[in-house]
């Protein structure tokens, strides 16, 4: 091998041995073999070369052409294994380690409460009806049988929207209770008929104990031959379920509301001192109930000697702090993530009967 070419072998084969990786190596060989290469140059200047010594040096260069290129290639393979060995290191799995803790939320109290009202209804058949929280006058208030004089359409107790009717239409309200939404079920559904409608309701009141957003869960069953006494067996089922406490006494105490006759308080025993629910001998006051008015059914076109119906309604808010011992209705809206740490429900363990809600 001629001088020339012994000189570019060691020099190509001591740039191969600094490339330290893929991209050094790969200008390596653009400068030997590339088009502007050294390889490449003295490959087009054989034609310069005298004719008796051009199969020789042809050769000579050709050989040394395999030679890098062959060395290129080792060198490449051992850059690669050794960048996929430090890869290897790094990004090393180990699975014996712990999972990280996913940021999980929490189910609110509120909402939680309604989801245990869907499972322990549900397993009586009944279904969630919802509907609009702008309602109408006649939904909210003239279907169910509340006189036009009524201290419950005082606009100092129901939020009225702007009136947009000039013909004397009264204006939209923000619905005072989810009662307007069974009146849109008895008017769309077939009977018989089984709803349960938990929802957002409305009333110009603001104070410790009020909020002039809360919720509520009302309850209809409309069918032939319904009685009070499907109403008090219901009722006491669900407050037994509800309460988780299997022989809670329930008391029904004559009361009125327009939409239902008779109308009924439900209360249940507990000891006002401790607050344990089921001994001592107090009452609290947890639902309302009756028999749906025959005007209210007559007012949605339903025959009420053919059909009869009991009704009921309760407050989310109440029956949560009761249940779980919150003493202030407050913090239910002030999106305080310390409160709902304290107080809110495992996503992956939802409200289901089996469980014993
Ligand atoms: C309460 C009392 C009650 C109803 C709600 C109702 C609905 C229709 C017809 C008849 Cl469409 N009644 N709902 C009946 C009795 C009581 O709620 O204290 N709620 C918090």
């Amino acid at each position: 091998m001629t001088d020339d070419l012994s000189e570019l072998r060691a020099e190509t084969e001591a740039a191969l041995a600094a490339a330290a990786d893929p991209r050094a190596l790969d200008a390596v060989r653009v400068s030997v073999l590339g088009r502007n290469g050294r390889l490449t140059a003295l490959l087009r200047d054989l034609g310069k070369t005298p004719p008796e010594q051009r199969r020789e040096r042809g050769a000579a260069l050709n050989a040394l052409r395999d030679t890098l290129s062959a060395a290129i290639e080792t060198r490449r393979a051992g850059l690669e294994a050794a960048e996929l060995d430090a890869r290897l290191a790094a990004e090393r799995l180990d699975p014996s380690l712990p999972p990280r803790p996913v940021p999980a939320g929490l189910i609110h109290p509120i909402s939680r409460t309604m989801e245990e009202m869907a499972a322990i209804f549900g397993a009586m058949g009944f279904a969630i009806a919802e509907g609009p929280d702008v309602e109408t006058d006649w939904h909210n208030f003239s279907a169910l049988n509340i006189p036009a004089h009524h201290p419950a359409r005082d606009d100092q107790d129901t939020f009225y929207l702007t009136a947009s009717d000039a013909g004397g239409a009264p204006p939209p309200v923000l619905r005072t209770h989810t009662s307007p939404v069974q009146i849109r079920t008895m008017l769309e559904r077939p009977l018989p008929l089984r709803v349960i409608v938990p929802g957002r309701t409305y009333r110009a009141d603001h104070d410790a104990t009020h909020s002039p957003m809360f919720h509520q869960c009302e309850g209809l069953v409309i069918d032939r031959d319904i009685t009070l006494g499907h109403l008090k067996g219901c009722l006491i089922d669900f407050l037994r379920a509800f309460f988780a406490v299997p022989d809670l006494p329930v008391r029904f105490r004559a009361s009125y509301f327009p939409f239902t006759e008779p109308s009924m308080e439900v209360d249940i025993g507990w000891d006002r001192k401790s607050g344990e629910l089921g001994k001592g001998g107090d009452w609290l006051e947890i639902l309302g109930s009756g028999m749906v008015h025959p005007r209210v059914l007559a007012n949605v076109g339903i025959d009420p000697r053919e059909w009869q119906g009991f009704a009921f309604g309760m407050g989310v808010e109440r029956v949560t702090m009761l249940k779980h011992g919150i003493p202030d209705l407050r913090p239910f809206y002030d999106s305080d993530i310390r409160w709902l740490r304290h107080y809110g429900f495992n996503p992956l363990a939802p409200a289901v009967l089996h469980e014993g809600v």
